[in-house]
This record gives structure tokens, sequence and C-alpha cells, in this order.
């Protein structure tokens, strides 16, 4: 498709804010801009600096979680308000380590993601099957399963923001990734069951990979069809690798 690609930053819980002010001041002042959108989705505490220190440049910034509520007795919750406010412009929304070490299931996730959407935020909808799942030949219909689940009760009209990345639970921080074969299959099934869903307003929506992506394998993966970025943690830690796969995309 013909959409601008995204590469995605996922720092995790890395960086003090004088950190990542300090790596965003840096990153600002190297990267040209060219190719793919580049976005950082930062620990939220850090935001504030990496606004500061990203302010005129072309590279945006997000964060890896949102609230499913819009205010009130929510303690330690984060509101997509609050993160518009000091300008991020994506969340993240069900990554799997949200879901496995903060019980968020499908049905969590939709009301992030509807409540994102509702506010103006872009969310980062994750979804991606265990190893047993893929094992068992049944990775296609689990992960579009949980897509719906994850979906439910988007409004079409909001959906031309929506971001998915397909990241397999098996791949993530192991060194295992998918082969682009394997990405571009789900990607391409993802993109089905939008279509299905929400009609033409799905071949803008962008379809990230996540899982172990760096420089050498970036641009394999994001030349497939169905493949409109990626979702990196580790490799996006230091600046040098994050400038080589903004260059490979
Ligand atoms: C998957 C990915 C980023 P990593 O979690 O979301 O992390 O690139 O370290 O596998």
């Amino acid at each position: 498709s013909d959409v601008t690609p995204l590469l995605a930053l996922n720092w995790k819980m890395n960086k003090t804010p004088s950190e990542a002010r300090a790596w965003a001041t840096e990153l600002a002042g190297t990267f040209t801009g060219q190719g793919a959108e580049l976005a950082v989705m930062a620990p939220a505490i850090d935001l504030p600096g990496v606004a500061e220190a990203l302010r005129g440049s072309r590279v945006a910034y997000g964060a890896q979680d949102v609230s499913a509520h819009a205010s009130g007795a929510y303690t330690g919750e984060i509101s997509a308000a609050m993160l518009l406010d000091v300008g991020a412009s994506y969340a993240i929304v069900g990554h799997s380590e949200r879901r496995a070490y903060h019980a968020e299931t499908d049905e969590k996730v939709a009301a992030k993601t509807r409540a994102a959407l509702q506010a103006g935020l872009v969310p980062i909808v994750c979804v991606g099957e265990e190893l047993p799942v893929r094992e068992a030949g049944e990775h296609v219909a689990f992960t579009l399963n949980s897509l719906r689940g994850s979906l439910e009760g988007v409004d079409v009209r909001d959906a031309r923001a929506l971001v998915i990345a397909y990241e397999p639970v098996w791949a993530i921080g192991t060194g295992k990734t998918a082969t682009a074969d394997d990405a571009e299959e789900m990607a391409s099934a993802i993109r089905g069951e939008l279509r299905r869903s929400l009609g033409d307003v799905a071949d803008r929506v962008r379809v990230l990979y996540g899982g172990s992506v760096k420089p050498a394998n970036i641009a394999e993966i994001c030349g497939k069809a169905n493949v409109n970025g990626a979702l990196v943690g580790g490799a996006s830690l230091e600046l040098d690798s994050v400038l080589g796969m903004a260059g490979a995309l």
C-alpha cells in the first residue's frame, strides 16, 4: 500500500528522564526525516523532556500504555488527554508484556483503543501468538480473534488513525525473529480482517511487525507488501541502531 512506513521505538522500562532527554536531543540533531516516520514510545515520565528535545524536529513520540478512562479515581493511570497535552501522538496498547504481567485482556485493550481514538491519540494495538499456538498451526486464527476482540466497538470513522503491530510473543526479546514471510503471512491476514470489519479504511491502517527487529533484518521484513513498518524494543535504545533502521526503511 502507499502509506508512509512507521518506525516505532518501544523503549519499555528503560532511560530515566534525563537520559531520555539527552538521547532525544541527539536524535533531533541527527535524524534527517527521510523515508519512514519515526516515533519514540517513552516511559510516560520521560515524555515532557522528550517533547522539549524533539520540538521542531520530525520525530513524533508517544506512550507505552494509556488508560481506558477519561479522568477520575484511577490511581496510577495516565489519560489520553494528559498524553496529548505534552504533544504525544501515539500510545502502544495491549503490548504482550502488559497482557502477560498486567492481566490485560482483549476486552481491556479494546477499551483503551477506543479511549485513545476518541481523544485523538493514535493507538498502536499489539496482537500476536505464543509459541505453542504457532506450533499447533493456529497462529492466524488466534491472532485474528485477538485482533477482533482488541478492536471491539471501534468506530470506523476513527479507524483511519489506527496502527496494528503483529508481535509473535516467541520472537520478543529472544533474538528469534519471524521470517519476513511469516510477518507477511500475518500482516496480510490482518489486512484482510480489517477490510472485513472496517472496509476501505483498512488500506490506510499501518500494520507493523515487532519482535527482535534490528538494522540487519528490518529492510527485508518491512519490504513485504503488507508490512508498513516496525515496532522495535531492544534495538531502539542505541542511537546508531535507530539511525541504521531509519535509513534502511
Ligand atoms: C517486542 C519488541 C518491541 P524487541 O516487544 O515491542 O521488542 O524488539 O526487543 O523484541
